[in-house]
């Protein structure tokens, strides 16, 4: 890949795309070898998440309380494997979440997992990325999700709904709430048409932080295993200082910059 296309991966047919639908994908960045060792990692993370906590952001307490019936989700697991941590930095990530957020300087927000064993129930309710992240702002972020298994509808991949990124910000959902939960909050005129986004191993889709997506069970006998990174733009700052932004993040102040080595600028226009 060459320099111009790390930094610029998308044509603009690709980038009206984006900015018409609210995501984009399939997208190929891994390569094979990339993968299977992604997959060794995810494995040792998730069967040692009890261990590992302490030094992660968060674990889906609803999982903690009921794996056999919701998704294993966490955040956090750059700090703690090298080889995740290396992605978040990767211009093939960086570069294609600087040109479709159209900013000068990318910021990491922080990385997430999610594992759906081969059969579970679990399911990603419909959700919109930025109404679990109001306590930064401006909303200015991006979700890149690079799917370590292939995913069809039968093994529960990423569907979204096009244009719902202009919808505005609806109720956040908790991830032990039924798939459809969001449904009862939405607006005459809110069409919730929709569209399942099929990825093989090592492609990834990548959304705006309002468009609603979610995701059905695993019903396949193979794993279906996806790491998430979000980025934001450089200049977010904090909108609500009552607590830190992540679990054993430093503390920022009302309206100071979310910066710091938990928040690096990862990409600056050459
Ligand atoms: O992988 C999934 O099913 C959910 C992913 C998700 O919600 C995200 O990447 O923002």
């Amino acid at each position: 890949m060459s320099k111009d296309r790390q930094t610029a991966p998308f044509s603009p047919g690709q980038v009206a795309d984006f900015q018409r639908d609210g995501f984009l994908g399939p997208v190929p960045i891994l390569e094979v070898e990339e993968v299977l060792d992604l997959r060794e990692r995810v494995d040792y993370l998730c069967q040692n998440l009890d261990s590992l906590e302490p030094e992660l952001y968060e674990v889906e307490a609803a999982h903690t309380e009921h794996p056999e019936d919701v998704v294993c989700h966490f955040l956090g697991g750059w700090r703690v494997d090298e080889r995740l941590r290396e992605l978040v930095f990767d211009p093939r990530l960086t570069g294609a979440a600087a040109q479709l957020l159209e900013v000068d300087r990318l910021r990491f927000w922080h990385d997430q997992v999610f594992y759906k064993p081969a059969g579970h129930p679990g399911v990603v309710p419909w959700h919109q990325d930025y109404s679990y992240w109001t306590r930064t702002a401006p909303a200015r972020h991006v979700t890149i999700n690079i799917l370590l298994d292939n995913a069809g509808e039968e093994s529960g991949c990423l569907q979204f709904v096009p244009g719902s990124q202009e919808w505005g910000l609806l109720p956040s959902v908790g991830f032990d709430q039924p798939l459809e939960k969001i449904r009862e909050s939405l607006l005459a005129g809110q069409e919730f048409v929709p569209r399942a986004v099929p990825v093989t191993a090592g492609s990834a889709t990548i959304h705006h932080s309002h468009t609603l997506h979610g995701s059905g069970p695993n019903r396949s006998s193979r794993p279906r295993r996806a790491l998430a990174f979000n980025y934001m733009c450089a200049e977010t700052r904090v909108a609500d200082d009552s607590a830190p932004l992540l679990r054993g993040a430093p503390h920022l102040s009302q309206g100071e910059l979310v910066a710091g080595e938990l928040f690096p600028v990862v990409w600056k226009a050459l």
